[in-house]
């Protein structure tokens, strides 16, 4: 198609009386496509519909959503293995999660409300609310970032869980919607596009998109057909590695992000 266009510009330029030629739009900006390769495979709970997934100092923690099935889970990485388990009440749709010092933070779909856990005990220390829809949270130390399913993530503040401000993810200039599952990544907020098989980079300042993971192929054609969409990214500061799941998937992958080789 490129060079369909570049025919019919110049045919068209051929034909055009003699003038001093027009300054080039901008090109949009090229986004970088990075591809991934497969590190580890660990199993995963087919019946977690995952919402919000983290690593942190070796363990992993999964929070998961559907009325009766929403669940606090804290997960041997290595064997799948459930350590510990905190059922929310039948009636609410779980959410994503964050680690807030002693504390697991989570949210509710439409309930407008998420509870607050011991993150050891995972005894229920309290409940907060918000406006609007929850889908997922993450944290660069200083602010909790929230999903909401809209082109926006709230920032929030940590000690009051009070929005402060919101950032407007754009690519190209253009909204970003359906944020789902978040994860904090050496700078930037990493987002799973919900129904896709991308992750967008974004710039927690500007919002902007600065790349997207295309993570197409993770599960074989028969492993996919049995399971939901790609969600659930978590991040092992230690060890520098990436985790990512998804939606009734039978296996939690370790990934290595490949330099990009594809630009849209
Ligand atoms: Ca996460």
């Amino acid at each position: 198609m490129r060079h369909l266009a570049f025919t019919v510009i110049l045919a068209v330029c051929s034909c055009a009386p003699a003038a001093p030629p027009a300054a080039p739009a901008p090109a949009a900006a090229l986004i970088p496509v990075y591809s991934y390769e497969i590190v580890n495979t660990y199993p995963h709970d087919t019946r977690a519909f995952t919402q919000g997934l983290v690593f942190e100092d070796g363990v992993l923690y999964e929070t998961t959503g559907q009325e009766g099935a929403s669940w606090l889970r804290r997960v041997d990485l290595a064997t799948g293995a459930v350590q510990q388990q905190y059922d929310l009440p039948d009636q609410y749709f779980g959410e994503g999660m964050v680690i807030r010092g002693e504390d697991i933070v989570t949210l509710t779909w439409r309930d407008q409300k998420g509870f607050i856990f011991d993150r050891d005990s995972f005894a229920l220390k309290g409940e907060w609310t918000y406006p609007g829809e929850g889908w997922g949270l993450t944290s660069d130390g200083a602010s909790i970032f929230m999903s909401d399913g809209t082109a926006a993530i709230r920032r929030l503040d940590p000690a009051s869980l009070q929005e402060t401000g919101r950032i407007n993810v754009t690519m190209n200039g253009n909204p970003v919607g359906q944020l789902n599952e978040l994860e904090y990544v050496k700078g930037e907020i990493w987002a799973n596009v919900f129904q896709t098989d991308r992750i967008v980079r974004i710039d927690p300042v500007s919002g902007e998109v600065k790349g997207v993971i295309y993570l197409g192929g993770l599960l074989k054609p028969e492993e996919r057909r049995q399971a939901d969409v790609l969600n659930g990214i978590a991040y092992d500061r230690d060890g520098d590695r990436v985790f990512v799941t998804g939606k009734y998937w039978p296996r939690l992958f370790e990934i290595r992000i490949k330099d990009p080789t594809i630009r849209p």
